[in-house]
């Protein structure tokens, strides 16, 4: 039903402002800009217009140079609808969103099961591992060929979403549209090198002084890392997401079936970013929804107000009870 109404929107409209949250990483981007190309494969206009910019080792994407930068007094973006994807709110896009004084329509494409239906038009799909794939079946409703740029992005945003595809998310499907995408020639251990075989020297060396603040509790089933600011003193610059690593690393941890990350905000005082994966047996998503945050069953994050250590502390006795139900 939605799919046919979200049709009908981009029917409907002309020229379209597309964005996605911050934080960006591949199912964002890839979706974006796969979603630029189908606007114009149908001869209307579009614009991609980010909060923040394009993080390292997703360089190598296609038409990159067609993604812009928020900047508050943006004035000469001509556009009659925003299409927000990847978004559960629209607080995610940052303050892009605010752009939209006119109050144009808006078009809510996501696979976040926190979604909050804040657009005129929502179609979100939890059951999809990403948001590429829906853009893959938007492509096939519409009967628009896919070219080798949009099947990159979206292979990118299918490969980094299923975490490679080994999350619980890794459909028949996603391997079945995986397949179609692949005869467009992509050079899959290039992708990967790109997107993950990428890291300076100076930030792995980072972690290894995160990793020793890595803790367990309820017979190994749930595991903790901190970042604290000070871990940023001696580079200014980061170029990997370690929160990611970190969270990779600790799911490898043998019974190991919930692990959170609790990182300080660098530029605010008493604000905690949290991190969480699950294994599946644990609804992460709930969890993160019980302190404002949101996301998907096995994947989640919130930001919490209040004192590392405090927020810490409240965090993992909710995480404790839901894990003593199992
Ligand atoms: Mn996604």
């Amino acid at each position: 039903m939605s799919l046919e109404k979200t049709i009908e929107f981009i029917k409907n409209h002309n020229k379209f402002l597309i964005t996605s949250h911050t934080n960006l990483e591949g199912d964002a981007l890839g979706s974006e800009l796969a979603f630029y190309r189908l606007i114009k494969k149908l001869g209307k206009t579009s614009v991609i217009l980010n909060e923040d910019d394009i993080p390292y080792g997703y360089d190598f994407l296609p038409s990159l140079d067609l993604v812009r930068k928020f900047k508050r007094n943006i004035k000469d973006i001509n556009f009659d609808c925003l299409v927000a994807l990847d978004c559960s709110d629209l607080k995610r896009t940052g303050e892009v969103y605010t752009i939209n004084k006119n109050n144009f329509p808006i078009l809510n494409i996501d696979h976040h099961i926190s979604n909050a239906n804040f657009g005129t038009v929502n179609w979100v799909r939890p059951e999809a591992s990403c948001c590429c794939e829906m853009i893959y079946k938007l492509y096939k409703k519409l009967k628009i060929n896919l070219d080798k740029d949009s099947a990159l992005s979206l292979y990118v945003g299918i490969l980094t979403d299923t975490g490679s595809f080994h999350y619980t998310n890794t459909s028949a499907a996603v391997h079945k549209i995986t397949s179609e995408l692949l005869k467009h020639n992509i050079n899959i251990s290039e992708v990967y090198r790109k997107v993950y075989g990428n890291i300076p020297f100076a930030d792995l060396k980072l972690l290894a002084q995160i990793l020793p603040t890595m803790k367990r509790a309820v017979k190994g089933k749930l595991i903790w890392f901190e970042i604290k600011k000070d871990v940023f003193k001696s580079r200014k610059r980061i170029f990997i997401d370690l929160s990611e690593s970190i969270l990779n690393f600790a799911r490898t941890v043998k019974d190991a079936e919930v692990a959170v990350l609790f990182k300080e905000n660098l530029s605010l005082t008493n604000e905690v970013r949290v991190n969480f994966r699950s294994q599946g047996k644990i609804d992460v998503n709930r969890v993160a929804n019980f302190f404002g945050g949101g996301g998907h069953k096995t994947a989640s994050g919130a930001t919490v107000k209040g004192k590392i250590d405090d927020v810490r502390r409240r965090v993992l006795a909710k995480i404790r009870a839901a894990i003593n139900k199992i």
